[in-house]
């Protein structure tokens, strides 16, 4: 292990963090991520109230990954004590709210306890939030600046379903966002033949998982181009050489999500394989993709 590191304002125990979204939902849960050798966790995004979620099926398994359409359940302000365990540990939060004041009252809760809060502007499958905010620079920057301050490390999530995300990270930098995380998952849907309709309850939905390792790459090489903050990669990681290579395109630390859930060890395994002593230097790399 390299020791602690810093990326855009958190302490991390290690380049690799657990991405939103997967079993971030307690308290418990994120312990155990960090007793097994994460450097950082990221929770379930939580919003301005409490919701259910979308009817199900709200999970399917594909070729190379998952589609996902859970709908944003979260138990709002409640999820404040899920935090109360795990103080001085470096844990961000994940926001989202459907205006800039909505993402400072949320990011208020949570702005004494948290390492770091995850503006989430990127679910694919959110009325009003997500996306919708996430595709729009003006609002991205607005928001943006509602939560970063408040003095808090912001990081940004972005959507890989845009035009130019470099465009969309610029603005993230200008509202004073110390890191851009990228990406959430891409638009997606499968039908059932047999049934003639869509499979999930919500119809479309997110795809994470190997499949979208190439799109995160290149979102990432894009970003780094763009941004002059650091960059957080997330987006079908699954091996030390996956890490490597979305550093060389620009990333600081890696997200990691979907293999999670096959294998709750996969930080330790490929901790170990990124620092061995014929590992990698995190420095030496960073962008050199781009030289
Ligand atoms: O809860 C979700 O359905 C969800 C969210 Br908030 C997100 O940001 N990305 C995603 O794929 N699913």
């Amino acid at each position: 292990y390299p020791g602690p590191i810093e990326v855009g304002g958190v302490r991390l125990r290690n380049h690799l963090l657990l991405a939103a979204g997967v079993l971030g939902t307690t308290g418990a849960s994120l312990a155990r991520i960090l007793h097994n050798g994460a450097g950082g966790v990221v929770t379930k995004s939580i919003g301005p109230s409490p919701k259910e979620g979308h009817p199900g099926p709200c999970l399917i398994v594909v070729d190379g990954g998952i589609i996902n359409a859970m709908g944003l359940p979260n138990p709002s302000a409640a999820f404040v004590d899920e935090l109360t365990a795990l103080a001085g540990e470096p844990v961000i939060v994940s926001i989202f709210g459907g205006t800039p004041e909505e993402f400072r009252t949320v990011a208020g809760w949570f702005a004494g306890t948290a390492s770091g809060l995850e503006l989430n502007l990127s679910c694919p499958h959110a009325e009003g939030y997500g996306a919708a905010i996430g595709s729009d620079p003006a609002l991205v920057e607005e928001c943006t600046r509602a939560v970063a301050s408040l003095g808090v490390p912001t990081w940004v999530k972005l959507t890989p379903n845009v035009a130019d995300i470099g465009a969309i990270g610029a603005a993230a930098e200008r509202g004073g966002a110390n890191a851009i995380v990228a990406v959430n998952t891409v638009k997606a849907m499968r039908i059932s033949t047999a049934l003639r309709r869509p499979v999930l309850g919500n119809r479309f939905g997110g795809l994470s998982g190997k499949a979208i390792f190439p799109v995160a790459v290149r979102c990432v090489y894009d970003l780094y181009e763009a941004c002059s903050i650091p960059i957080v990669g997330c987006g079908g990681v699954s091996t030390a050489d996956n890490v490597v290579e979305m550093m060389m395109a620009g990333a600081s630390a890696i997200e990691i999500g979907s293999a999670v859930i096959d294998d709750i060890g996969i930080f330790a395994a490929i901790a170990n394989d990124l620092y061995s002593p014929d590992g990698i230097d995190a420095r030496e790399i960073v962008g050199c993709a781009h030289a």
